[in-house]
């Protein structure tokens, strides 16, 4: 029988790029992001079977004609890892850049319910699969300067839980990952390329890797048939909540 298949959101770096790797033991896989280069990169350096589909999340046609144009081979999903997410900006909700409400509501909720719904009818009808959202701790609590961030991940977490009951009677497991600090471009990008800013953030502190979350994730779908993770909140071991680090002073 051939290995099962997952496909994974944002697998052109950190969280998704991880758990490309150490899916790649066990499954095929569907990488998807935006940079078609680092997906030819990573394709190149796994020894799975695997395909590519280079999209962006919040461009809805282009999710839904790359997916339906999987081989018949490669459309069985069996697992779908909904990682693609981005915060934009930390900023008071009075200096807020609306365009960057935009993204984040469009990549983190929007873009998650777009691949999902692409992906979800087939597992309906197989009566088999799962759904690993990627949330954050920022779908838990809510912190100082994180207003719309917090507010897409809490969105997250309500369809997660939304999607576990309307999928439940068709066998499907749904779970969310909820990461608290985690040392990729996260910053970077949060920070709009500061990368002094964003490196700060990881300062002082041992924070989780990509690798960390992954292999969680690997944990979590590699349970027996009848059990389902429900919600899995993974942090630092310096990390008591958002905003509870213990930075050791230098
Ligand atoms: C990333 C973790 O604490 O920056 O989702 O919101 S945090």
């Amino acid at each position: 029988m051939s290995q099962p298949i997952a496909l994974i959101t944002g697998a052109t770096s950190g969280i998704g790029e991880a758990t490309a790797r150490v899916l790649s033991k066990n499954y095929r896989l569907i990488i998807c992001g935006r940079r078609k280069d680092r997906l030819e990169k990573l394709q190149s350096e796994l020894a799975c079977d695997s395909k590519i589909l280079s999209f962006d999340v919040r461009d809805k046609e282009t999710v839904f004609t790359s997916i339906e144009s999987l081989p018949a081979d490669w459309k069985e999903i069996d697992v779908l890892v909904n990682n693609a997410g981005n915060a934009h900006g930390l900023d008071l909700i009075q200096d807020g850049n609306p365009d960057d409400w935009d993204a984040m509501m469009d990549i983190n909720v929007k873009g998650l319910l777009y691949v999902s719904k692409a992906i979800i009818p087939g597992m309906v009808a197989r009566k088999k699969g799962h759904i690993v959202n990627v949330s954050s701790i920022a779908g838990l609590e809510v912190y100082t300067r994180g207003n719309v961030y917090c507010a897409s991940k809490h969105a997250v977490d309500a369809l997660t839980k939304g999607m576990r009951m309307d999928l439940n009677e068709h066998g499907i497991k749904v779970t969310s990952i909820d990461p608290g600090l985690v040392e990729t471009e996260f910053s970077e990008v949060r920070f709009k390329g500061d990368t002094e800013k964003a490196s700060k953030v990881y300062q002082n502190y041992t924070p989780l890797k990509a690798i960390d979350v992954a292999e969680t994730i690997e944990f979590v779908l590699n349970r027996p048939a009848h059990v389902m993770i429900g919600d899995l909140l993974i942090l630092p071991t310096d990390q008591a909540s958002s905003t509870i680090v213990n930075k050791k002073s230098q």
